[in-house]
């Protein structure tokens, strides 16, 4: 049997109306299970029927870093070519899903999305492939939006873990709406990002897909029905419609103090300024800050979720939170800004990305690089309960290409510290050793990247709105004997005592977006050849002297799994003495043409050196690297797309 579900609904979708005038669900309908709602869940039988329908295998559908991601017209089968995009993705992931459970259907799975353009639509089309292949129970969130780290917690814990994986509707920190990015992430059963060896298996079925099933004669799922209600598709096979923030709301309050937290936040002087980008942190940090914490409204900024992210690129950076740094009493290259009073400005300020796993932190006048902000979090873990409970974390780890600034506190503090690829799936493993693989318990755990991105084994996905909270808890312990009336400890301050006592990391990125795929591959080719495989003096020369080079690789130390070329290190030296590194790598998660990222870092001792901005402290290694590896004439980029 055959018919053309997609090309019926890509259509339906572009002429509908109500598409682009769909409008949030304001948190404060949502029914939370026992409370609010008025009408009783209830339970609906569609009697659909289950079918097979032709298809023809789409090049392109390898997942990245984390999940894959196309321009959201692919994903919407605009293109005759791409007829059946999501249907043959989502046949890929469960077929690839159903070997690792034995062959099996699976019996429950999440579906949910940062809330971009396409997501309600997306749900609906998946959850017919997920009926078709008769996966038991489907949860869906009221209004069909989560968080990922939401999601990760609700894989973990829900009816007692029931579910086997999460399929996660986000382009993450990408642009949405149309023209812009969509993606899907999937999730498996510890709320762990998918490994490589999954999604590699469901790339390879995904070149060989010929049929896919879903269900026909089937209406659409009420997304804002109340939690509890159920629709019965087809005899085996059930939506339910999900409460979207106990599970996570379940696994913070196991984190952190959250009484202590709201008695400090009536403190004068304490005040705190979350931006929301517009995606899908935005209900839960109401849900946390307002409603549990008592802030008031006006500290949280850009909190509902919009399709088109209201316009803006939902990545929590100093370039794309630009409002936010202002109102920190900081300039777009992380310095600050003098001329503004420091007492009128908030204590903390905080931004979560699209899917709300990413986070910036900033203090008054003071910007925390995400690297540092792992290294002093993990140095202040007496602050947060989950850690201080434990008598500290039993392993901490981050992403190779961020700073060394965590393992000089990992040293100093004698926790065993890991570098990992870029990705969080690479600390799923460490943070389930015990769990999945009975290998060595490193939880408590701590880990994070230079891309925003923070977390704890609590779920298994980075957590903005931990980062948050995390260091609200450290303002809230440095400030515990500061009598009232007195000036507070502020983020500054705790920062330059981290500085002052471990040294600075300084640390930037460049970013080069949209670079024809050939010549960013010239690039990384010509630094391999010359220098990985040839010989680092056979570099020109030049004041900063390139020492060593050499690419990462990792083998897994749980499950002993290898990755290769994560990352080219070219290693230098000052005429001082001091030592630098610079990493380039490709990025996998961008939708079109490819991304260099440049990853600069440079250790400073001295004390009297701390102040400067990070850009200007590595200009001059920067222009070093980009002349060695020839960015300008091969790529035809004279500067960076941004600056991190
Ligand atoms: C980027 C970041 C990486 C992060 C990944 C997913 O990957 O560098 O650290 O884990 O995004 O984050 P890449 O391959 O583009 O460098 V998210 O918030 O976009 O899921
Ligand atoms: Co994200």
């Amino acid at each position: 049997m055959k018919f053309h579900l997609s090309a019926t609904i890509g259509l339906a979708l572009l002429c509908s109306p109500s598409y682009s005038a769909r409008a949030w669900t304001t948190p404060a309908t949502f029914a939370v299970r026992g409370g609010a709602s008025s009408s009783v869940p209830s339970s609906t039988s569609l009697g659909a029927t289950a079918i097979e329908v032709d298809t023809k295998p789409i090049e392109g559908m390898r997942p990245g870093t984390s999940g894959l991601r196309k321009k959201v017209e692919v994903w919407q089968a605009v293109d005759e070519a791409n007829k059946n995009y999501v249907e043959n993705f989502i046949q890929s992931l469960v077929d690839t899903a159903m070997d690792n459970n034995e062959g099996k259907p699976l019996d429950t799975l999440i579906v949910a999305g940062d809330g971009r353009y396409f997501n309600n639509e997306a749900i609906q089309i998946i959850v017919k492939v997920l009926a078709g292949n008769g996966v038991k129970n489907i949860w869906i969130p009221q209004g069909g939006i989560m968080s990922t780290p939401a999601v990760s917690a609700a894989i973990r814990t829900l009816e007692g873990g029931k579910a086997q994986g999460g399929i996660v509707l986000t382009a993450s920190h990408n642009p949405g709406g149309p023209g812009e990015d969509f993606g899907i992430k999937y999730n498996e059963g510890y709320g762990q990002p998918a490994g490589e060896e999954f999604t590699e298996a469901l790339y390879a079925k995904s070149l060989e897909l010929k049929t896919f099933k879903t269900v026909e004669d089937a209406s659409d799922i009420d997304l804002n029905a109340d939690v509890g209600t159920t629709f019965e598709i087809t005899d085996g096979s059930t939506v339910t419609i999900i409460d979207p923030f106990d599970s996570y709301m379940e696994s913070l309050k196991g984190c952190f103090d959250f009484d202590g937290l709201k008695k400090f936040c009536q403190r004068d002087g304490v005040s705190i300024l979350y931006d929301g980008m517009h995606g899908a942190g935005g209900p839960f940090a109401k849900k946390v800050l307002v409603d549990e914490i008592g802030l008031p409204e006006s500290s949280l900024l850009r909190s509902d979720p919009r399709i088109d992210f209201g316009k803006c690129h939902p990545d929590p950076n100093l370039t794309y939170a630009a409002d936010l740094v202002k109102k920190m009493g900081l300039k777009a290259d992380g310095s600050s800004e003098e001329s503004v009073d420091f007492d009128s400005i908030p204590m903390l300020g905080a931004a979560n990305d699209g899917d709300g796993d990413r986070n910036l932190i900033a203090g008054a006048q003071c910007f925390v690089t995400p690297s540092d902000s792992l290294a002093m979090i993990c140095d202040n873990w007496e602050a947060i309960p989950h850690f201080a409970k434990a008598g500290g974390p039993k392993g901490v780890a981050r992403s190779m290409p961020s700073s060394a600034a965590l393992d000089v506190v990992a040293e100093a503090r004698d926790i065993p510290c890991f570098s990992t690829p870029t990705g969080w799936k690479f600390f799923g493993n460490l943070m389930s050793s015990k769990e999945m693989f009975d290998g060595t318990d490193y939880t408590p755990f701590l880990c994070g990247e230079e891309s925003f991105g923070t977390g704890s084994d609590h779920i298994r996905e980075k957590d903005g709105l931990w980062a948050v909270l995390a260091w609200m808890s450290i303002l809230m312990k440095a400030n515990e004997n500061v009598p009232e009336g007195e000036p507070l400890v502020s983020v500054k301050d705790i920062v330059k005592n981290h500085w002052a006592k471990y040294g600075r990391h300084f640390y930037c990125r460049y970013d080069y977006e949209a670079v024809e795929s050939d010549s960013a591959n010239e690039v990384m080719d010509l630094i391999r050849d010359s220098f990985v495989n040839g010989d680092v003096s056979s570099a020109e020369s030049g004041d900063i002297e390139l020492v060593g080079a050499e690419e990462f690789g990792y083998t897994d130390p749980v499950d002993g799994s290898t990755t290769s070329k994560q990352g080219l290190i070219l290693s230098f030296k000052y005429p001082s003495g001091d030592t630098a590194r610079v990493i380039f790598r490709l990025s996998g998660t961008g939708s079109a043409g490819a991304t260099i990222r440049m990853y600069l870092e440079k250790f400073e001792k001295d004390q009297s050196k701390h102040d400067e901005a990070a850009p200007v402290a590595l200009k001059s290694l920067a222009d070093r690297a980009l002349s060695l590896v020839k960015m300008t004439e091969l790529t035809g980029r004279e500067s960076p797309t941004v600056i991190t």
